[in-house]
């Protein structure tokens, strides 16, 4: 009896001993860590993040305190828990702190200005795409000359491309593989050219007319080096009284001398176009040999630039214009292709990518 009460009673010693070297343990080291956060100097805000993963994580000291404070009596618990609390907020305060400090010593860093005179950083600025500097430079020849800009719509109607135009009902051009329709109505096209304006432009006003119409136009073809889908034009339209092919072809002439130099010349071939009679194909003396024969004019010394002709009387009258009284002359041009001319460029497809490498080489006045 005697030897089970001596055991009981060492055991209740040992475990108060053990508590009281449990509290003694657990003050010291939390007197260490309140030392170790006060000396604490970190570099930068990963230094801050390791140090406060190693206090305050989940697996820091602070966790396992409080692991270990599970184990203390409850008449100990009361100071203790204060002293750990009191390790929290210092640890928590102090991180925090130094947080704040770091990232505000990088921003002062960033914005630190250590030579006053060096020159401010330049906004860069985007330059106008080429083929808008050629329409805007094609618009102004023919604005001296006396014509005015119009607009139309991208989505037309059979009447303004075909009809009016005298596009015979079998012409080619009407075609699927040439045009875009829209599937549940054949009416509804995209425009394969800009004569449609000049179309709406008859509509609404009685000659004389002048008038230059830009803008997108879109056919069904395959996209390569000289050919794609969407492309621009510009198509111009004169109607008077006594209007001749002499008047055309020197208006024609004094806008090639504008756009490529004096020393620019021009020929007519015949052609034909389904809105114009006669029609001829407009070429330029060609401005890299001088018209000698070069491999951009293919040796031939000349440049195909445009399609022009005399307004054919049929459309003229399909547009309520007298053709005993009036006649005209038209002319159309891809903007793609002057552009191609006057820079030099070879594929038609660098127009559409809008790669800035290609689009900052161009500038302009306007
Ligand atoms: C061209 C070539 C020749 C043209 C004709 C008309 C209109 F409205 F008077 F009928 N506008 N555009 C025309 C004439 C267009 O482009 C190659």
């Amino acid at each position: 009896m005697y030897v089970e009460y001596v055991r009981i009673c060492t055991n209740k010693v040992s475990i108060i001993i053990r508590h009281k070297q449990l509290e003694r343990y657990m003050i010291n080291k939390i007197e260490e860590l309140l030392a170790e956060i006060e000396a604490f100097t970190p570099q930068n805000s990963a230094d801050v993040e390791a140090f406060r993963i190693k206090i305050l994580g989940k697996k820091g000291a602070l966790g396992a305190l409080m692991e270990e404070f599970k184990s203390v009596p409850a008449a100990e618990k009361r100071e203790l828990g204060q002293r750990l609390n009191h390790l929290k907020n210092v640890a928590t305060e102090r991180i925090n702190t130094l947080k704040e400090e770091i990232g505000n010593a990088a921003a002062m860093n960033a914005a630190k200005i250590d030579d006053m005179t060096r020159p401010g950083s330049t906004e860069s600025v985007g330059s106008r795409h080429p083929i808008s500097i050629v329409k805007q430079e094609i618009e102004s020849i023919f604005s001296r000359l006396g014509y005015t800009v119009a607009d139309g719509p991208e989505i037309e109607d059979d009447w303004h491309v075909f009809s009016a135009l005298n596009f015979p009902p079998e012409h080619p051009a009407r075609d699927m593989q040439d045009t875009f329709f829209i599937e549940s109505n054949p009416d509804v096209v995209l425009r394969t050219h800009t004569s449609s304006i000049q179309v709406r432009t008859m509509e609404r006003q009685k000659p004389p007319i002048r008038v230059i119409c830009p803008g997108r136009v879109f056919r069904n073809e395959a996209i390569s080096y000289r050919a794609h889908c969407i492309f621009h034009q510009i198509e111009g339209l004169y109607i008077d009284r006594n209007v001749s092919f002499a008047d055309m072809k020197q208006s024609l002439l004094y806008f090639a001398k504008e756009l490529f130099g004096e020393q620019a010349q021009i020929r007519m071939r015949p052609s034909y176009f389904p809105f114009t009679e006669p029609s001829a194909e407009v070429d330029v003396s060609c401005s890299i040999c001088g018209g000698k024969g070069c491999g951009v004019c293919k040796g031939t010394g000349w440049l195909e630039i445009m399609g022009c002709g005399m307004v054919d009387p049929n459309v003229l009258k399909y547009n309520n214009i007298d053709p005993n009284e009036f006649s005209g002359f038209a002319f159309g041009m891809g903007i793609e292709r002057i552009a191609m001319l006057k820079y030099g460029v070879g594929d038609l497809r660098l127009y559409f990518e809008n790669d800035v490498r290609f689009l900052n080489q161009f500038e302009s006045a306007l």
